[in-house]
């Protein structure tokens, strides 16, 4: 499955690594790619994982998603 998040709060790549490490550490997720100009990240995933824990992680993480 295939996710598109809104995140918003990225300044810099820093900020790109650090929501790819949270949604990448959640089990079931294989990969996060993130975007820094698009505020986006898309995330591919397990049908088990549910899109508010991936919500959660990057707000965890200290950004905002909707
Ligand atoms: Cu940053």
């Amino acid at each position: 499955m295939k996710t598109t998040l809104h995140i918003e709060g990225m300044s810099c790549e820093h900020c790109v690594k650090h929501v790819t490490e949270a949604l990448e550490g959640i089990a079931g997720v294989s990969s996060a790619k993130v975007n820094l100009k698009k505020k986006n990240a898309v995330v591919v995933h397990a049908d088990s994982v549910n899109p508010d824990a991936m919500k959660a992680a990057v707000q965890e993480a200290g950004y905002e998603t909707a």
